[in-house]
């Protein structure tokens, strides 16, 4: 039985370590090294060179470092019948409350209109409302919009959140399916994006959904870039449909130095670090999965289990 790690170097051999430290018990291999691959039982997977995975015959599961499993599910040659485990873990989460919730708040005091009136020295006292008077949307109340909705309702502020499933979350209106989109869009006037890509979520934010949203709202998408239709926002902008955007993730990462969204003066980018999956909390989550599933434990008792049907 063995552990092996398959990343891209440097990762791969830092996360070897990490995770020797908390089981020095177990054979943990660091990609290229695999060694006999019929001992593989585990692996550890972030961006794992395509056809790898299918190299090893005894596979029990495969333990994503992200909490997004597409960098997996990308590879055509997955095993489809091994689990796979998204990565769920408190640093996760947190990085990804610290970070919605700043980016909430700028454009809550609507920050981006502010430092537009500075750069034309421009004195306008337009005062933002209280939290009360704000309604943010989160699309996705999964592990960690989940996590925020609740956050940013004991903060104060209206919180509404839409998923697949009907969710109950105190002090949050919870809104399910593709029936409900544009009642839920209606009043988000702070839009926050954490939906997984999948076939369903493609563009999902486009000239249809942007022109249900109220006029002047924001967007925050720290879920993947496949939801956004790039031209459809940046129109969006241009007209005053949407005030401000504050961008994590891209459909081409590193975005492309010619892209539009940088030197586009009402969008935020920042390069993919809302949230980090961080080696010294995320590799005991992985060993601790481990062990469980080694000692014969379920993956029924294990959050985050990959749902091929569903896609995330
Ligand atoms: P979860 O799987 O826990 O949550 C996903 C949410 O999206 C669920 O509420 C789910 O609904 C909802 N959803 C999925 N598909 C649809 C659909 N077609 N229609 C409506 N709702 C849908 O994932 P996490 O919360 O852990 O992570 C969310 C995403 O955040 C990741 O997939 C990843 O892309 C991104 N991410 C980005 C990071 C960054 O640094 N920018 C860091 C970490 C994650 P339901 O609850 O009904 O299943
Ligand atoms: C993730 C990410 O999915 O960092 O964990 O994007």
């Amino acid at each position: 039985m063995a552990v092996l790690v398959l990343d891209t170097l440097p990762h791969c051999q830092a996360w070897t370590e990490a995770l020797r430290e908390h089981a020095p018990e177990m054979d943990i291999r660091p990609w290229p090294e695999v060694g006999n691959r019929n001992e593989i039982t585990h692996a550890v997977v972030c961006f794992p060179e395509p056809g790898e995975l299918a190299k090893l015959p005894n596979l029990k599961a495969m333990h994503s470092l992200w909490a997004g499993v597409d960098h997996v599910t990308r590879d055509k040659d997955m095993p489809r019948t091994v689990p796979l485990i998204r990565m769920v873990d408190h640093s996760l989460s947190q990085g990804m409350l610290d970070y919605v919730t700043g980016h909430v708040y700028r454009h809550h005091l609507t920050m981006p209109k502010f430092e537009a009136l500075q750069r034309q020295t421009e004195w306008r006292q337009e005062v933002p409302p209280l939290v009360e008077e704000r309604t943010v949307g989160i699309m996705g109340i999964g592990v960690l919009g989940g996590v925020i909705a609740k956050q940013l309702a004991g903060l104060g502020f209206q919180v509404r959140g839409w998923a697949r499933s009907q969710k109950a979350i105190e002090g949050v209106s919870c809104f399910a399916g593709m029936d409900s989109l544009q009642a839920f869009l209606e009043g988000a006037e702070i839009l926050v994006l954490l939906l997984p890509n999948t076939p369903d979520t493609a563009d999902i934010l486009n000239a249809e959904t942007l022109a249900m949203l109220p006029k002047g709202a924001a967007v925050i998408n720290a879920g993947r870039g496949t939801l956004i239709d790039e031209d459809a926002l940046i129109a969006a902008l241009d007209s005053d449909q949407i005030s401000a955007a504050t961008l994590d993730v891209f459909k081409t990462e590193p975005l492309p130095k010619d892209h539009p969204f940088w030197a586009h003066e009402k969008i935020s980018v920042t390069p993919h670090v809302a949230a980090e999956t961080r080696l010294s909390t995320a590799s005991k989550v992985i060993i601790d999965n481990i062990r469980h599933l080694d000692g014969g434990g379920s993956f029924d008792d294990i959050e985050g289990v990959f749902d091929p049907q569903a896609g995330y």
